[in-house]
């Protein structure tokens, strides 16, 4: 991974040590011309040595410099993941990311649930795929039930960015052997377990910060035929037609559950069915408006 280690303007290099078992992770400096050095012994503090598969680079502890965490992975080998803590001037301490002991083949850095810090997944090969959250200090603690989902995926590489196009951040899991999965964050989102049916109550579920919400938000969800892409700063993109938008009733997101559902009547009129809807909600994360977000965009077919 390349990252300016020592804060002198140039990109730095660390390497893991693959399936070697008796090297720790290396760093190179780079003069500020691509001349590296290996100053490993020098700037490098760690006690243990697992076999690395995956390195990722980030503040975790909010001080301005990058750390270090390394995924380690082998059988038969120790492999507790590892952070490597910068000193700000590119000399690093080792010390575990927290106790876990599974085979990590994939890491990703992500702010899950959008407090400013970098959270850690942990991509496991065969065990369940982690999470660990961020105090904002670089000290990290298990949030994988339940918000991760209990599927064994024998997970090889993670890949993050905003899918659904909410303002928060997304997974894309590539596993061994199985279809690669999108793992959608539920932080900012609606959805509906079920199809809009003719004559029939059809329920949309809100979610924001979902289990850690601290205090009740309000949302206000609304329902179109056609979609949009109007950008509304500070409040995201709004993806609903405005000429054909119905707003609905607010919905009282309860503490710290974050989740709260509204009822749309689908008249029993056949001329609907095979209806495109198109759903959204405007989250009121706080009291000041300026705090408000828009969800994701939902897409049904009404169904006769
Ligand atoms: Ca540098
Ligand atoms: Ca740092
Ligand atoms: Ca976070
Ligand atoms: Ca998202």
């Amino acid at each position: 991974m390349l990252g300016d280690l020592d804060g002198d303007g140039d990109n730095d290099l660390v390497l893991g040590n693959g399936l070697a078992n008796d090297e720790v992770e290396c760093v190179f400096v780079n003069d500020g011309t691509g001349h590296f050095s290996d100053e490993t012994a020098a700037r490098v503090t760690e006690s243990w040595n697992f076999p690395t598969a995956s390195l990722q680079l980030g503040d975790l502890d909010g001080d301005g410099d990058l750390d270090v965490v390394v995924g380690n992975d082998g059988i038969g080998h120790g492999r507790f993941n590892r952070v490597l803590v910068n000193d700000g001037s590119g000399h690093f301490t080792g010390r575990d990311l927290v106790f876990d002991y599974f085979r990590t083949a994939a890491l990703a850095l992500l702010d899950v649930e959008g407090d400013g810090d970098l959270d850690v997944v942990c991509g496991d090969h065969d065990h369940y795929d982690k999470l660990y959250l961020n105090d904002g200090h670089g000290a990290f603690a298990s949030a994988t039930w339940p918000r991760m989902p209990a599927t064994l995926d024998e997970t090889a590489a993670l890949a993050v960015g905003d899918v659904d196009g909410d303002g928060d951040v997304d997974l894309v899991r590539g596993s061994d052997w199985k279809i690669a999965t999108l793992l959608v964050n539920h932080h900012r989102q609606v959805r509906a377990p079920r199809l809009p049916k003719l004559g029939t109550q059809w329920a949309i579920e809100v979610t924001a910060t979902p289990g850690y919400a601290t205090a009740a938000q309000l949302a206000i969800p609304f329902l179109g035929i056609a979609p949009a892409a109007v950008s509304l700063s500070p409040f995201g993109t709004l993806g609903v037609d405005p000429a054909t938008l119905a707003v609905l009733p607010f919905v009282l997101l309860p503490a710290p559950s974050g989740i709260g559902s509204s009822q749309v009547a689908i008249p029993n009129t056949p001329v609907l069915a095979g209806l495109q809807l198109y759903g959204q909600a405007l989250v009121l994360h706080g009291g000041a408006l300026a705090d408000a977000r828009f969800t994701n965009v939902l897409r049904e077919r009404v169904d006769a």
